[in-house]
C-alpha cells in the first residue's frame, strides 16, 4: 500500500452526561441505566470518513470514552465535530493543537450556530452541512490555502449522501449495541428551542428509500435509531408516506427502530400498528419543544388536551411500541405546578420510561436568542449546557426553585420502579455477527 498523501486526526470531545455532577440522583444511574447516555456518538465525522479520499489517513480520538490526545502528534489537521455540551472542551483542545502549529478545522452544530464565537479558534470553521465543501477543504489544505469560513451555497441532495464509516468508532470499545441512520434533513417547523430549522433549512429533503435500506441492510447490529423526528409529523402526508414505504421494507426483518417524535403525532392507532410491524420498537417523544406537548404541560391546559395527549401515549403501547418521554422543564408556559403535573401524566398515561431535562438557550434558535437579548444567560461554560442545569433566568421559577423541581422529578417517576421494564427499550436484540 502506498503511503497516505495526508493524514488527519478527528477529534470527538467530551461531554458531561446528564446526571453528571448531580450526586443524589447517581442511584438511578446505576440501577435504571437512565440519564447516562451510552448511545452512538453522531454522524457527522463518520460521513466525512466516507466522504474522504482513500490517499488520506483518517484517525479518530474519542475524548468521550477517555481516549488520550496526543497534542504532540505529527498531522496535517486535526478536525473536531461538537454540539454545545462538547464546546468548551473543544475549544480547548483546539487551542492546544494551534499552539503547537497543528491546523484545526471545526464543525458540527455548535459552530454552525456560533461560527464568530468558533472563529478564533479554528484555521477553519464549516457553517452547515459538511458533505458539500469538505473536499474543498481538504483541497485547501493540501495547498495551503485554508479558508476561515467554508458554507455551502445550496443545498446538499441526500441521494448523495453516502453509507457512513461508523467503523471509526470502534464498536468493540463501546457497550451500544445499535447505530444512527439518517433520513431526512430540514424543518419547516421551527420549534422555539431547536436549532435544525436554521443549520439544515426549512424544507424537509428525502433519502431516497433504497439507499435507506441499502444502509440499514448493511449495519452490523439489528437495533438502530432513526434520528430526524420530523418523520412523524402529522398532517403532511408525504413524510408519512415515506415512513411507511421504510417500514413495509423493514418489516419481517427482525429489526428493532427507535423513532424520535414529538407530541405532533397523527392520532390513529392504526397508523402506530403499522410502524409496530415495520420493526418500530421505541418511541423517543421529546415534550417542551413543540406547540402541543407546551400546551400539554402549560397550567391551563385543557381536559380534552390532556386526553389526547394519554390516547397518543396509549396508540404506541397498545401497538406494542414503547413510549419513552423526555420531558422538558423551565419554559415560561409553565409554572412550579409543572412538576406535578409531569408526575401526574406519566401515571395516567402509564408511561415506565422517561427522562428530564431543563430548558436550555442553545446558540442560534429562537429561545437562544430571545434570552441572549434580554440578557438572561447566566454563564457560558458550555460543560453546564447539557440540559441537567439551569443555564438562564427563568420566568416563573427562582433558578433554585427549577433545579430542585427538576431533580424531584427523576426522583419521585423512578421511586420504587421495576429497572426491568424500564430497561426494556435497551435489550432483547441480539447482535448480527459481524
Ligand atoms: C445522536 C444525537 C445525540 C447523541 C450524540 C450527541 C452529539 N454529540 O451530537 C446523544 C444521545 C449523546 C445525544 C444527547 C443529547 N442531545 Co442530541 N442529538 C442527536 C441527534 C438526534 C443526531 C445527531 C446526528 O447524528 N446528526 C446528523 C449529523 C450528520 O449531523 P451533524 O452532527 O450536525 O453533522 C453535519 C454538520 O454539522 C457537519 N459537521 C459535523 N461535524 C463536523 C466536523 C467538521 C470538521 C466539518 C468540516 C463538518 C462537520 O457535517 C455533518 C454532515 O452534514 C441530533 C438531532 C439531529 N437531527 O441532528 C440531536 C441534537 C444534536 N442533540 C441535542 C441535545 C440538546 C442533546 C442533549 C444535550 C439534551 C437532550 N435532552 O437530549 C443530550 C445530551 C445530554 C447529556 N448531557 O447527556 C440538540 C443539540 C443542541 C445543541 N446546540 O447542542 C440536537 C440538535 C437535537 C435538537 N433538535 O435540538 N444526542
Ligand atoms: S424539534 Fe423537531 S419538529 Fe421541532 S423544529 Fe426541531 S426538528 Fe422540527
Amino acid at each position: 500500500m502506498s503511503a497516505p498523501s495526508m493524514s488527519l486526526r478527528f477529534i470527538y470531545p467530551r461531554f458531561r452526561k446528564f446526571l453528571e455532577g448531580h450526586e443524589r440522583l447517581r442511584p438511578l444511574v446505576q440501577k435504571h441505566q437512565v440519564g447516562n447516555y451510552a448511545m452512538p456518538p453522531p454522524l457527522g465525522l463518520p460521513i466525512l470518513a466516507s466522504l474522504t479520499p482513500p490517499d488520506v489517513e483518517v484517525r479518530l480520538t474519542d475524548d468521550n470514552i477517555g481516549q488520550t490526545i496526543d497534542f504532540d502528534e505529527k498531522v496535517d489537521a486535526v478536525a473536531i465535530s461538537f454540539f454545545t455540551p462538547q464546546a468548551r472542551r473543544a475549544y480547548e483542545i483546539a487551542d492546544e493543537f494551534r499552539r503547537r502549529g497543528t491546523r484545526v478545522i471545526l464543525g458540527g452544530i455548535h459552530p454552525s450556530c456560533i461560527p464568530e464565537e468558533a472563529q478564533p479558534h479554528a484555521d477553519a470553521v464549516c457553517v452547515g452541512e459538511g458533505e458539500p465543501v469538505w473536499n474543498e477543504i481538504l483541497t485547501d489544505l493540501r495547498e495551503g490555502k485554508l479558508k476561515p469560513r467554508y458554507k455551502p451555497t445550496g443545498e446538499y441532495n441526500l441521494a448523495d449522501l453516502p453509507v457512513a464509516r461508523r467503523d471509526i468508532f470502534d464498536g468493540k470499545l463501546y457497550n451500544w449495541k445499535a447505530h444512527l441512520v439518517l433520513v431526512t434533513r430540514g424543518c419547516p417547523v421551527r420549534c422555539t428551542g431547536c436549532p435544525i430549522p436554521l443549520k439544515e433549512g426549512l424544507d424537509i429533503r428525502y433519502r431516497p428509500v433504497d439507499k435507506v435500506i441499502e444502509d440499514i441492510d448493511g449495519m452490523p447490529y439489528k437495533q438502530f435509531y432513526i434520528i430526524d423526528d420530523t418523520v412523524m409529523l402529522p398532517n403532511k402526508r408525504r413524510i408519512q408516506k415515506y415512513l411507511l414505504e421504510i417500514m413495509e421494507k423493514t418489516a419481517g426483518k427482525g429489526l428493532s427502530i427507535f423513532l424520535a417524535s414529538t407530541m405532533m403525532m397523527d392520532p390513529d392507532p392504526a397508523f402506530y400498528r403499522k410502524l409496530a410491524a415495520g420493526g418500530t420498537s421505541s418511541m423517543y417523544t421529546v415534550f417542551g419543544f413543540d406547540r402541543v406537548s407546551r400546551r400539554l404541560l402549560s397550567a391551563d391546559c385543557t381536559a380534552a388536551e390532556w386526553q389526547s395527549g394519554i390516547d397518543l401515549v396509549r396508540m404506541n403501547e397498545d401497538a406494542g411500541i414503547h413510549f419513552f418521554a423526555s420531558f422538558g422543564v423551565g419554559t415560561e408556559d409553565q409554572d412550579p405546578g409543572v412538576f406535578d403535573r409531569i408526575i401526574q401524566f406519566t401515571r395516567e398515561a402509564g408511561i415506565d420510561l422517561a427522562e428530564f431535562y431543563i430548558e436550555t438557550p442553545f446558540p442560534g434558535t429562537p429561545f437562544g436568542q430571545r434570552m441572549e437579548a434580554e440578557k438572561r444567560i447566566l454563564h457560558r461554560n458550555y460543560d453546564l449546557w447539557n440540559t441537567g442545569n439551569v443555564v438562564f433566568k427563568p420566568v416563573n421559577f427562582t433558578e433554585d426553585e427549577l433545579l430542585q423541581g427538576w431533580q424531584r422529578l427523576w426522583e419521585e417517576f423512578y421511586e420504587g420502579r421495576d429497572e426491568r421494564r424500564t430497561l426494556r427499550t435497551f435489550q432483547g436484540v441480539a447482535d448480527r455477527p459481524v
